[in-house]
């Protein structure tokens, strides 16, 4: 187990920022996914020139699924309707205002093709995406390299920039992706149950507030929100093991609040190997096991570490 290490002085400088945002921050309306496609969303079309049915999306999507029910699908009226997306998409109409990038891979894996879509493109999905659509992500900077992610306080990030410190290089990693692969480098995989989902809703709520808030730039100047070291939080890509992915996944739609913002949750392996523990802010770890072994729920663990919060 590595020793979570503070970040004190940074902390306290985005926790001042993070007061300013939020009480400046008011909710964006959502448009519905309904098969119309309105202001403020993305939209696939199942032929092109923007005709067929229409999947409609508000947000970033690194996996529509293949098979229904789960999966999703066109809406609208017309060609295609009832049909997933994923592989079947032949135009797009971006009205996010945003720039919107359209991957070949899942997980906007852009290594074999993407394409970018500007605001208020009307276009057909070049020869290599139509038919291969497998994933889009909302606000990437058309620049490459975009430090932009798109979570709020409600709605995780759908990626995070983690510093590959020894490869010395920035990943745009899919967010759950991204917590599923610490979670094993930080907790002990063969915990109990209750133990690891606690370690996955602090993982998860770390890296989401680092989301939001960084400011953080390499020694070249490219921006991240997280390192893959000790200096946050411990990312191996394919690290992931069963037992903690499902901490993950059956956590994945609660978040943790204070004050109605997602908190920088700091943990640490007990309460006196971190110099910078603060009681209500720092859960142990082996704290949390104890806890588990003794028949105590995720939802209570959590409680009984971090102070004032909201489990939603
Ligand atoms: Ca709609």
């Amino acid at each position: 187990m590595r020793i979570h290490r503070p970040l004190a002085a940074t902390a306290l400088a985005v926790l001042t920022a993070l007061t300013a945002a939020v009480t400046a921050a008011q909710p964006a309306a959502a448009a519905a996914r309904d098969g119309v496609c309105q202001s403020g969303e993305f939209c696939y079309y199942y032929n092109s020139d923007n005709a067929g049915s229409v999947s409609d999306f508000t947000g970033s999507v690194a996996d529509y699924g293949t098979t229904q029910p789960s999966c999703y699908d066109f809406k609208g009226p017309g060609n295609g309707k009832g049909l997933c997306v994923k592989n079947n998409a032949a135009s797009v109409w971006n009205r996010t205002g945003k720039t919107v990038r359209v991957y070949y891979n899942s997980d906007f894996d852009g290594s074999h093709h993407s394409q970018d879509f500007a605001p208020g493109a009307k276009k057909n999905l070049d020869a290599t995406l139509k038919n291969n659509n497998a994933s889009h992500q909302v606000g990437v900077s058309s620049g490459g390299g975009g430090c932009s992610t798109d979570g709020t306080n409600t709605t995780p990030p759908s990626s995070i920039l983690v510093y590959r410190v020894s490869a010395g290089r920035v990943d745009r990693v899919a967010f759950r992706s991204y917590v599923k692969n610490v979670l094993p480098n930080e907790w002990v995989s063969s915990w109990p149950r209750a133990s690891l989902r606690a370690g996955a809703m602090a993982v998860k709520s770390y890296g989401w507030y680092w989301a939001l808030h960084s400011t953080r730039k390499t020694s070249w100047g490219a921006c991240y929100d997280v390192r893959d070291d000790t200096g946050d939080q411990v990312y191996r890509p394919s690290s992931a093991v069963a037992s903690t992915s499902a901490a993950v996944d059956d956590t994945w739609g609660t978040r943790m609040t204070r004050g109605g913002s997602i908190l920088q949750a700091h943990y640490c392996s007990t309460t006196t190997a971190c110099p910078a523990w603060v009681s209500g802010d720092w859960m142990s770890q082996y704290g949390s096991r104890d806890l588990a072994n003794a028949g105590r729920s995720w939802q209570y663990i959590l409680d009984h570490y971090y102070s004032g919060i909201t489990l939603h």
